[in-house]
């Protein structure tokens, strides 16, 4: 658990885990492994909870959140509500080293990312069309927005508290039978330099223009070379109140081992809303890690990911 180099993501996305330390072991660095490993699961679609063709909108359109954090020289690149490109982490690291910026969103962000030479495509696949015609059919109530939308077959709302509250429920029992969600990974080489990043496409049916805690900086992810890492996973919306992440990493600085770290940074979210559905994992930069999730009916355990060089090929770790 002490060896260095390391690679530890959340959820059981090995071939992203694989994917980062083969990067690591052919010579790339820690920021090369944390976006191969995110781009991984962004073709792979992980769960349907990264890359395109999933988590539709109320619009049915498939947005993405991303970021990038160099642990060394703590710059960081993000994007949120990134349409079109299915390469979130890469426009990440290219907001991170192209421009002065930290975080680009929306319709801006794509045309950013056309001028960075990535491609326009369609995020939106059979599968996460039906997932939204079978929601508009279920739940829509297309009457109340009537006068704002012309077309009221293509509009659902209203979006009250109580959706949201529903949702995440959902958000747990889909945590629960299938155990995996939005890739967040650190990864630290032999020298001490780390770096975290993220991916994933968000909450299904979000309003349009929502942006979860995956791309907010001390939020989604966190790394300080001089500390550590971290990165979160869960109900967004509730999490990024409590930046965990940075907390985590605070933590370790003041001496806190990860595990310990990463239960801190549960806790505290957990005094204000005891039933969120979330998880979170830290390393610190000896390469000792840690993870920590709230356990909640339908979410009694939290699965993820970790390569050193005690083992070939990705170990599964449960908290
Ligand atoms: C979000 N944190 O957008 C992401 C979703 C997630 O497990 O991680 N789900 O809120």
């Amino acid at each position: 658990q002490t060896s260095l180099p390391l690679v530890v993501n959340t959820w059981p996305f090995k071939n992203a885990t694989a994917a980062a330390w083969r990067t690591l072991q052919s010579g790339g660095s820690v920021l090369d492994a944390v976006e191969m490993g995110c781009a991984c699961c962004e073709m792979e679609q992980c769960d349907g909870s990264v890359g395109y063709g999933g988590s539709p909108d109320e619009y049915g359109e498939t947005t993405l959140d991303a970021m990038i954090m160099n642990g060394n020289t703590m710059e960081v690149g993000a994007v949120a509500d990134l349409r079109r490109i299915k390469n979130a982490i890469g426009v990440a690291r290219a907001v991170m080293e192209r421009t002065d910026h930290t975080l680009l969103v929306g319709e801006s962000a794509s045309v950013f990312a056309e001028n960075m030479g990535f491609i326009a495509e369609d995020l939106t696949t059979n599968k996460s069309l039906n997932i939204f015609t079978q929601w508009l059919k279920g739940n829509c109530q297309p009457n109340y927005r009537k006068n704002v939308f012309p077309d009221p077959s293509m509009s659902c709302g209203p979006y009250k508290p109580k959706a949201t509250l529903n949702q995440r429920k959902r958000v747990a029992q889909h945590a629960n039978t299938r155990s995996h969600d939005t890739i967040g990974m650190v990864a630290l080489d032999q020298n001490g330099h780390v770096a975290a990043g993220t991916s994933t496409n968000g909450l299904t049916h979000k309003v349009p223009g929502r942006v979860g805690d995956s791309p907010i900086v001390g939020a989604g992810a966190y790394a300080d070379s001089s500390a550590g890492a971290a990165t979160a996973t869960g109900d967004g919306d509730v999490m990024m109140r409590f930046l965990p992440s940075y907390l985590a990493v605070e933590l370790m600085r003041a001496g806190a081992d990860p595990s310990a770290a990463c239960k801190t940074a549960i806790s505290r979210i957990k005094r204000h809303y005891s039933d969120f559905f979330g998880a979170i994992i830290c390393a610190n930069t000896t390469g000792h890690f840690g993870a920590a999730c709230n356990k909640v009916p339908g979410f009694s355990q939290f699965h993820y990911m970790v390569s050193n060089s005690e083992s070939d090929t990705p170990l599964m770790k449960s908290v």
